[in-house]
């Protein structure tokens, strides 16, 4: 199991002022890091490796790449290998690419999202350290977040064209990179189509996430709060800064999270949830939502369809 965990994401913004802003103040990250071309790089508080988030100038949102952390540097030319052994093109990045990271292994998924593989990012320390450490630091503003959890991205899907890009990505995740599949939503006569699919390499409920759509994009970066309470706090925040919210607190029925949704000031989506849901285990038969029960497992208690949820992406 060479793949830890996300390592970072790289988001385009149009402000870079206003986006900073916003990952610091309301979602409670801190600056690590600024390069010459003007990118931002951001940590939560219960991380260690330098960041988290890279927020990039642009002038259109988006996702640029996401990046997953391997353990060890000689798991980049195993995988390497397994990934051009699949039929998928690779490139090295050589270290300092990005600043404070060693080399990376680049490659585009069958959706063709942009991603990477790391093993070395500089260590910078938890906020709260490792001797003795407090279970929250003083430091701690906005929401909170302890840490980027994970990313849910949308890849083209077309059951009348026979594209689907969730079923690639799926595919490519298990046999590729050794992930399991913990959920997905199926659509179609007999659920012939998986629409969405939730993939873990560790036991949380996901570590990435894939639903069908008509292009390709990122549909929210997700970070992790304690509880529920914590939900909660993060949604009087947005409200006493003016956040603009999606979905305010609910629970999902897949993976169980509990959940806000909103908006960065350019308009990419992000989530702050709670609840680790349950204990993933690679023997734990996967969940499956049929589609008349589609909105449920999205929106628990109410089951409501929400049209913008899904078509709204950058
Ligand atoms: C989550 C989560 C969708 C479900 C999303 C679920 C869009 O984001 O963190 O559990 O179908
Ligand atoms: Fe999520």
């Amino acid at each position: 199991m060479a793949v830890m965990r996300i390592g970072h994401v790289s988001i385009k913004v149009m402000d870079i002022q206003a986006a900073v802003k916003h990952y610091r103040d309301i979602i409670g990250m801190t600056v690590t890091m600024e390069d010459k071309a003007g990118n931002v790089y951001l940590k939560c508080w219960d991380e260690w490796d330098r960041y988290s988030v890279i927020l990039t100038p642009s002038d259109a949102a988006g996702m640029n790449h996401v990046a997953y952390k391997v353990e060890k540097d000689a798991d980049l030319d195993t995988l390497q290998a397994k990934i051009e052994a699949y039929g998928i093109k690779t490139t090295i990045l050589p270290e300092g690419t990005l600043p404070a990271t060693g080399r990376m292994l680049q490659y585009r998924l069958p959706s063709g999202h942009d991603m990477r593989l790391f093993a070395l990012k500089e260590y910078v320390g938890t906020d709260v350290g490792s001797t003795n450490p407090d279970p929250w630091p003083d430091s701690v503003h906005g929401a909170g977040a302890h840490w980027l959890d994970h990313v849910l991205l949308m890849a083209e899907f077309n059951p009348e064209t026979g594209t689907n890009h969730v079923a690639d990505n799926t595919k490519f995740f298990i046999e590729v990179l050794d992930f399991y599949q913990t959920e997905r939503i199926v659509v179609g006569p007999e659920g012939a189509f998986t629409l969405a699919s939730f993939l873990t390499i560790s036991n949380k409920a996901h570590d990435i996430a894939f639903v069908g759509g008509p292009r390709p994009g990122i549909h929210h970066l997700s970070f992790y709060l304690d509880s529920w309470h914590d939900v909660l706090k993060a949604a009087d925040i947005m409200g006493k800064k003016k956040v603009k919210i999606d979905v305010a607190p609910t629970r999902h029925g897949v993976t169980r999270g509990e959940t806000i949704y909103f908006f960065d000031p350019s308009g990419n989506r992000n989530e702050t949830f709670a609840g680790m849901g349950y204990l993933a285990q690679r023997d734990r038969p996967v969940t499956t939502w049929t589609e008349d029960q589609l909105w449920t497992g999205i929106f628990f208690h109410t089951g409501m369809p929400h049209a913008a949820f899904t078509e709204v992406y950058t």
